[in-house]
């Protein structure tokens, strides 16, 4: 693996779950792979568990960790290139080019992530993903999505590594459901695990009021139902997600709290596991007696974030000794 991008930077989904797996049992088997490397984390937006499970991972394997908010610490990078006869005169309030920062970084540090979430305001751009195509082709090293605009990589393997762990049927019916929030959120970790789940054995189903469908590309084979309790019938796996709208794009069209996750209607389900990438607000979206009860997966999956980047980690070094 060079870079992490997405899940078109796989080449075996299946070797990279049980990756995971063996990393889980034991941690420390590869601790000499990242000796004498660094890895930088940069963060344009707010981490708990992105930013702890990745620095852990690195550690797990050695390697040292570089890590900045750049969106508070370093300096306001300019993206634009400009054009020939047209070019990007800097006197805005960006300071530095990303050519230079990211040429710089990639000095410093053997492998670089970075979370850079969509901003909401502009569909092409966000789903341009420019911080991250920026960053490949001035920083010279692998780079390593810890969400960008449109994705969240990371999270989905170790939705796949959770889901493997605790599912009862070899073909799960799996319920991506959208939840309400006050607040416009991205569309990337939903768009994510369905890209993933479009890959795995599972029958996926997902459900949403009017106006919230997700890009086809992320869709893939699912089933989209605008009925949530009808979609959670027989449901083995109910992911929880509130994104904002992307054909509208960016807006939360109506609250539509009755959308809220709660015990009734996960008895719906076939004694379905509840998912949820956290934060999360609670009895906004989701009630306290599901996130506290005994069908809630939440803290799993937070835990397994560290196996899902140490395997992610463990490939991109062992192309590195390749190279
Ligand atoms: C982010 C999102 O993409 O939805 C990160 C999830 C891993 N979530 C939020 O920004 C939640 C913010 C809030 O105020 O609830």
């Amino acid at each position: 693996m060079k870079h992490f991008l997405s899940i078109h930077d796989v080449q075996d989904l299946g070797n990279l779950i049980s990756s995971g797996i063996i990393a889980k049992r034991n941690p420390f088997a590869d601790q000499l792979l990242g000796k004498n490397k660094t890895i930088g984390l940069l963060f344009f937006n707010s981490s708990l568990r992105t930013r702890l499970s990745t620095q852990k991972a690195a550690q797990n394997l050695g390697l040292n960790v570089l890590m900045m908010n750049v969106g508070q610490d370093s300096w306001g990078l300019e993206l634009e290139e400009g054009e020939p006869g047209n070019p990007i005169v800097m006197n805005g309030d960006k300071a530095e080019h990303v050519k230079e920062a990211a040429a710089v970084i990639g000095r410093y540090c053997d492998i670089i992530a970075i979370r850079s979430f969509a901003e909401l305001q502009d569909r092409d751009k966000d789903y341009a993903e420019q911080v991250f195509q920026q960053f490949k082709k001035y920083a010279g090293v692998p780079i390593v999505n810890l969400e960008s605009a449109t994705r969240h990589p990371l999270q989905s393997l170790a939705d796949c590594i959770t889901m493997e762990e605790f599912r009862t049927k070899p073909r799960p019916k799996v319920v991506l459901t959208w939840l309400p929030h006050f607040k416009p959120l991205p569309q990337a970790v939903a768009n994510s695990f369905c890209e993933w789940m479009n890959h795995m054995d599972v029958e996926l189903v997902v459900t949403h009021p009017e106006g919230y469908n997700l890009a086809p590309e992320f869709v893939g084979n699912a089933q989209v139902i605008y009925d949530q309790k009808k979609a959670l019938e027989g449901a083995d796996f109910v992911y929880g997600k509130n994104w904002s709208s992307y054909e509208h794009y960016g807006q939360v069209l109506a609250l539509n709290e009755s959308w809220i996750m709660d015990e009734a209607k996960m008895a719906l389900t076939d004694n379905g596991k509840f998912m949820h990438c956290l934060p999360v607000r609670r009895n906004m979206k989701v009630a306290d007696e599901v996130l506290d009860g005994p069908r809630s997966l939440v803290i799993d999956q937070a835990a397994n974030r560290v196996w899902s980047a140490q395997a992610v980690l463990k490939e991109i070094l062992i192309g590195q000794q390749e190279e």
